[in-house]
């Protein structure tokens, strides 16, 4: 890791002119990191798109993908990002609300019914208002969010069936305020853990509970070390593709177009690969020995509702902020 980590800062590597059989150095050299698997929808989409780049820029510009926190779990990656040591990150709304604090609006709990709302919100007034938060940090962000999925609760323990059940439970939480908020709020004893961390941390049992969406749990195997899934819907949650600043802006215009519309096309379809994946993920993951259950929202929602959950969050993000998400969802508190 750390190898990986010093090669990534060095400096594009030595030119060499026009010799036949001899590979140049390109142009633009970037490097974008993640957090997933490589067999993630994600990956594969970023990587079809990175290969596109190459192509229609004529080899002007290579993406060189670093996956699997290689360089770093994610505080270290949205360091890499900003200090321009990587030139791509996809951190998840919740985590660069540590740094866009605003960028959590999409995820307050149980907020989204289904994914009409989610793209009518992120591809309108709620994530323009996000591009702008986060574009004040000197990031450039791509429109389309890529889509991490509902988030669900798994646990090695007893299974949730509602809101008491998870009283005291230690569960793992991604590093953002917000999840550690709604997580107090529901009783359990969270802990914030970057995902580097997670499979590890529940088989050594420092935890007994995560959550996350089902193609994660899936791809990153989190059903050999846990028993049972609720599928509780309680955030939904999105990858901002994000880009150093004043890397972009050192792109020549026409290079900018080529990646920004191999980039959002690539995420259309990966929304689409995430929806289908969602039809078929719940049999595979049965099969390999976890068990699911569907516990009515109510419970959960009542206990954040007297936890103040809501009201903390409404104020936190500010009416602006608050009134565009119920625009899209309705009224939240
Ligand atoms: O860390 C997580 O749980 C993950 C993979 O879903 C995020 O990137 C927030």
């Amino acid at each position: 890791r750390t190898v990986l980590r010093s090669m990534a800062a060095a400096p594009a590597a030595a030119f060499t002119f026009g010799l036949p059989g001899i590979a140049r150095a390109a142009e633009f050299d970037l490097k974008y990191g993640h957090n997933l698997p490589v067999t993630h929808p994600l990956h594969i989409r970023a990587q079809e798109a990175a290969d596109r780049v190459a192509k229609e820029s004529n080899g002007r510009v290579r993406i060189q993908i670093f996956p699997n926190n290689q360089l770093g779990g994610d505080t270290d990656m949205l360091a890499q990002v900003r200090s321009g040591g990587i030139t791509m990150f996809t951190p998840s709304a919740l985590v660069i609300a540590t740094l866009v604090p605003v960028a959590a609006i999409s995820a307050v709990g149980f907020a989204f019914a289904n994914y009409d709302q989610v793209w009518g919100a992120m591809d309108g007034k709620v994530g323009s208002f996000v591009r702008a938060a986060i574009a004040k940090a000197n990031l450039f962000t791509f429109e389309k969010v890529w889509d991490n999925g509902f988030r669900q609760m798994t646990t090695s323990g007893k299974p949730i069936e509602t809101a008491a059940d998870m009283s005291g439970l230690k569960i793992r939480v991604p590093v953002s305020p917000l999840s550690i908020s709604m997580f107090k709020g529901l009783g359990a004893s969270p802990a914030s853990l970057q995902f580097s961390e997670v499979y590890s941390s529940l088989q050594t049992r420092i935890v007994d509970a995560q959550e996350n969406p089902l193609p994660i749990i899936q791809v990153a195997k989190l059903y050999e070390v846990q028993k049972s899934c609720a599928l509780t819907n309680h955030i939904w949650d999105g990858y901002w593709f994000i880009f150093n600043g004043r890397t972009w802006r050192g792109l020549p215009a026409d290079l900018q177009t080529i990646i920004h519309t191999a980039f959002n096309e690539a995420g259309t379809k990966q929304r689409e690969d995430i929806k289908a994946l969602n039809d078929t993920v719940v049999a595979d993951l049965k099969s390999k020995g976890l068990a699911f259950n569907s516990p009515a929202p109510d419970t959960f929602r009542a206990k954040l509702r007297d936890a103040g959950f809501y009201t903390e969050w409404k104020g936190r993000f500010g009416e602006e902020a608050w009134s565009l998400l119920e625009g899209s969802v309705g009224k939240l508190a």
